[in-house]
């Protein structure tokens, strides 16, 4: 009797085993391409933005999706993470390596190695800077210096429509060194340096940190108050941290100052709504399709393409966003 009712358990058990292997594999079957022989190492830079963690989330979503191993670490916004995370995946020997570089500067030695050990390696949204010939394969990422171009031409737009003579700009930028704030800078001072209506009072380092954009915005209101006429600033965060400041000093954001952002998150893209930021310029985290989809070339020893820009646009008060949908991120 008992031996009967043990063995009902595990007749039981075993179809309760086989039902699920079952579904998993028709969910999988729904969503996965093919399994992939193939192992990608992927440094992160940490966790600063609405934009890196979509970007973290759309990395994860697509190695699943083209069924590729993902060896995931995050470096805490530290250069010396980054590093060591690549080492690992050397000693680890991953298929391919793939990093978003925190700045641009600093990875001769540990690419040298990568490149030693024959694994092929691509840049995920940020270039680095090298004299070294052959050290990354490609750049998957957007045009920074066509967003600051966009950032510029819009200003010069707006300032048209209001009928501005001097137009006082301060710049929140970016983390120093890094391809996103050098190319955002560039493209925007070279939009407007025809412009003489334009002047920039000040460009300040606020790290892409919403924190920062707070304390940056303070000091350039103490500096400068009603003076201001355009804040340019290079990510959502900071542009988020900064409003609030703004408001607390009297302002009212996007009417006595003109705000201009980068990324298109959905908290800036509300914000935007309200008016309270005036034009955002789109930045797209999503490079995980591209990214999985070129880790295959190289494993396959194919030839890729050497740059990857995705198709970017502006959201601003010019337009009716109305029917606009969720931004994912
Ligand atoms: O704009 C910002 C971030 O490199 C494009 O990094 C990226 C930037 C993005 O954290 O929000």
């Amino acid at each position: 009797m008992k031996n009967q009712s043990k063995s009902k358990g595990w007749i039981l058990l075993a179809g309760i085993i086989c039902l699920s292997l079952a579904l998993s594999s028709c969910r999988k079957n729904n969503t996965k391409q093919e399994e992939q022989d193939l192992l990608l190492g992927f440094s992160q830079i940490g966790s600063e933005s609405a934009w890196r963690i979509g970007n973290t989330n759309d990395i994860e979503k697509q190695a699943e999706k083209y069924g590729v191993g993902l060896m995931f670490e995050n470096a805490n916004q530290k250069q010396e993470n980054q590093i060591d995370a690549i080492r690992r995946f050397i000693a680890y020997k991953v298929d391919v390596i793939a990093f978003s570089p925190i700045v641009e500067e600093g990875w001769d030695n540990v690419l040298t190695e990568a490149k030693e050990a024959g694994i092929p390696v691509i840049l995920v949204d940020r270039d680095i800077s090298s004299d070294k010939e052959g050290l990354t394969t490609c750049l998957i990422g957007a045009d920074f210096y066509k967003e600051g171009v966009m950032a510029g031409e819009y200003l010069i737009r707006k300032a048209d429509a209001l009928g501005l003579d001097t137009v006082n700009i301060v710049e929140i930028t970016g983390t120093d060194n890094s391809t996103p704030m050098r190319q955002r800078q560039a493209g925007f001072a070279d939009a407007i340096a025809s412009d003489s209506r334009m002047h920039v009072l000040e460009s300040i380092d606020g790290d892409f940190l919403k924190s920062r954009g707070a304390e940056c915005m303070r000091s350039l209101l103490e500096k400068y108050g009603d003076q201001i006429d355009v804040v340019y600033s290079h990510n959502d965060e900071m542009t988020l941290g900064a409003i609030p400041e703004i408001e607390k000093a009297g302002f009212v954001p996007g009417k006595d100052m003109i705000i201009i952002s980068v990324d298109g998150g959905q908290d800036a893209i509300n914000v935007l709504k309200q008016g309270k930021i005036n034009c955002v310029v789109e930045c797209t985290p999503k490079l995980g399709k591209e990214v999985m989809e070129t880790a295959i070339k190289l494993k396959n020893g194919e030839t890729v393409d050497k740059v990857i820009h995705p198709e970017e646009r502006i959201f601003s008060d010019e337009q009716d966003l109305s029917n606009l949908e969720p931004r994912g991120y």
